[in-house]
């Protein structure tokens, strides 16, 4: 790694390498030098195989967002002035480490649910009026959920792994749901939804806080941003901070989708997007949540009858607890709809005027 590391322009002598973050996807190490730190990545090509196009992605918002005047990756080029460096089959890449940062797998109050949501929310709000020629997909059908229920379904029907059996009530439960899954995907076909560039993995850590006051410094994690649905960003954050670092937990029986942290991220993304939202988006705010969770766990059941192929595993059953609790966060979500509809209406209205 000390040999790649150096085919970049960083600054100073290398002094140490470390691990570092808890992705799913990329492999993160911290590496100082005498007069800097930095983030180096291997890129996951199986992924990402388009790693060219990715990384010309990135390149494209993160000079958009600087001239917007925020913070954001900044990439640090290889010595002949390249975006990242092949080896064998793998990417690496590095990026400036935002100092004096800091970064949470969950928030420990409402008043951080609120700034991840702004946070999101201004990054949407800044990329409104990119020009979008030059940006590729680089997951074509990433939040496709209609095509990602087909794709289910094919799994489901060939069970390769032969591990239908340990699912057949999660397996039910999703399928009995088609009806979710193309209200987004036709909503866009029609119109009705703007096609925007969006950053399709807005996890809270995928942004970095301040160390000192905790307001939010960057929006990190830039590999899938490409076209996509606010709604798709709005669900997908929610639904990842409804269950906390619990995503891999046996016990789903306490988990709900929690009022009050609705409430803070809806005040949070509204504060900063009620203007730039259609009426058939502010209706499917809550709807979003519902159909993340449930395109997650076909994500993670497809993955675990697919015999663990994407997701990064610890065990044979990890995807199967991942989907579970994805099933039992959306069965909340049903549950509750009425009241996350109305908090969803009730902070419009504050807003709207
Ligand atoms: P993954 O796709 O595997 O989630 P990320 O790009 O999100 O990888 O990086 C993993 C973690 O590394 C992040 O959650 C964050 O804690 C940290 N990180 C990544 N890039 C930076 C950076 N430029 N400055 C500070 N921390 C960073
Ligand atoms: C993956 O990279 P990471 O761990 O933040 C996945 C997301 C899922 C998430 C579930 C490119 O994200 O879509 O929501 O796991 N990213 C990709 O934990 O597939
Ligand atoms: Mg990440």
């Amino acid at each position: 790694m000390q040999h790649l590391i150096e085919k970049f322009a960083i600054e100073g002598e290398l002094e140490s390498i470390h691990s570092f973050g808890q992705g799913h996807i990329n492999k993160t190490f911290l590496v100082k030098t005498s007069k800097d730190e930095y983030i180096f990545q291997f890129v996951n090509s199986s992924v990402f195989p388009n790693v060219d196009m990715l990384m010309n992605n990135i390149a494209i918002v993160t000079e958009h967002l600087k001239k917007k005047g925020e913070r954001t990756l900044e990439i640090i080029p290889t010595k002949s002035g390249k975006l990242y460096e092949k080896y064998g089959d793998e990417y690496f890449r590095g990026y400036k480490y935002i100092g004096d940062s800091v970064c949470y797998e969950k928030p420990s109050s409402l008043d951080m649910v609120k700034k991840t949501a702004e946070g999101f929310g201004r990054f949407h709000k800044d990329l409104v009026d990119i020009d979008i020629s030059h940006i590729g997909d680089v997951i074509p059908n990433f939040h496709n959920t209609k095509a990602r229920y087909e794709t289910f379904a094919d799994i489901v029907h060939k069970n390769p792994a032969d591990r239908l059996y340990f699912c057949e009530n999660e397996v039910d439960f999703l399928l009995s749901r088609k009806m979710d899954y193309s209200v987004i995907v036709d909503g866009i076909q029609d119109g009705d939804i703007g096609l925007r560039i969006t950053h399709n993995d807005p996890k809270i850590n995928n942004i970095v806080f301040d160390k000192d006051t905790n307001e939010v410094i960057a929006v990190l994690d830039l590999d899938t941003v490409m076209l996509g649905s606010y709604l798709y960003d709005f669900g997908d954050c929610l639904r990842s901070l409804f269950t906390g670092d619990n995503e891999d937990n046996f016990d789903t029986r306490k988990l709900v989708a929690d009022l009050d942290i609705y409430r803070a991220f809806v005040d949070g993304y509204l504060a900063e997007m009620s203007h730039s939202l259609s009426r058939q988006e502010i209706n499917l705010l809550p709807f979003s949540v519902l159909l993340m969770a449930e395109e997650l766990a076909m994500r993670f059941l497809g993955d675990f009858l697919n015999g663990d192929v994407y997701f990064r595993v610890l065990y044979s059953t990890h995807n199967l607890v991942r989907a579970r609790t994805q099933i039992a966060l959306a069965k909340s979500i049903i549950d509750r709809y009425d009241e996350l509809k109305a908090i969803t209406l009730e902070t419009y209205r504050k807003y709207a005027n």
